[in-house]
């Protein structure tokens, strides 16, 4: 059998971080005068923290010196720190161990790549430490998502082709950075924002085995 791969995302895959995330941007956008809107969110879904930043800006018409973007950045970043320090391991999507589990048994290697600095702190929290055979995050990359740096980078730690690897994404930006490093997607969320992926589930708990194997044929 040959060596394949599921890379998982973190934060709205394995967990809802994403939501911290959003709650943390939307109280910085609104210090700034700035609604954010659950639909302009997904532009900043798998996006890094400045390059976040730039488009939360932009959306409010605004324009800030260097200096004063890595202070409001360092503030929605004390405000993600918050909450995941308050995070439990009940906050795993209940189908995610059973699936990481499953896939390992039918000799899956299983990878994490997250955009996030705090992707490390976050497996941490919720003792999912050591469970994958690879983790790169946003510490060990130059270009976030959507760039296909962070997923070459994991198939490399792999050593595996890009074909025999299979993403699973919830950000319009994965999907796309997944499909530049030339690795099939599955998308968890909304087919309407995760264009391009070869499958789209509406959560992580529709995900099987058989499925992701089947795009890795
Ligand atoms: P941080 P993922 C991404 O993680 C998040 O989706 C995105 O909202 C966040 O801005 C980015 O990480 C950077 O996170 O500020 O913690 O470094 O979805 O790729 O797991
Ligand atoms: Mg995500």
């Amino acid at each position: 059998m040959k060596a394949q791969a599921a890379i998982f995302d973190l934060d709205g895959v394995i967990v809802d971080t994403a939501r911290y995330h959003f709650l943390a941007w939307k109280r910085l956008a609104a210090s700034l005068g700035i609604t954010l809107t659950e639909a302009f969110n997904e532009q900043l879904k798998g996006v890094g923290r400045m390059e976040s930043l730039q488009k939360i800006l932009e959306f409010g018409k605004l324009s800030l010196p260097p200096e004063k973007m890595e202070e409001l950045a360092e503030m929605k970043n004390e405000w993600f720190k918050e909450f995941i320090s308050r995070m439990q391991p009940t906050e795993i999507f209940p189908e995610v161990p059973g699936l990481l589990q499953q896939l390992k048994h039918n000799g899956l290697c299983i990878a994490l790549a997250s955009s996030s600095k705090n992707a490390r702190t976050v497996l941490q929290r919720l003792n999912l430490e050591g469970v994958f055979d690879a983790v790169t995050d946003g510490n060990d990359i130059a270009n976030s998502k959507p760039h296909p740096e962070i997923f070459l980078t994991t198939a490399l730690r792999l050593q595996l082709p890009p074909s025999n690897c299979v993403v699973i994404e919830d950000a319009a930006a994965g999907v796309e950075a997944a499909l530049r490093a030339g690795m099939k997607v599955v998308g968890v969320g909304d087919s309407s924002v995760l264009q391009g992926a070869h499958r789209v589930v509406r959560q992580t708990k529709e995900i099987t085995p058989a499925l992701l194997k089947e795009l890795l044929l």
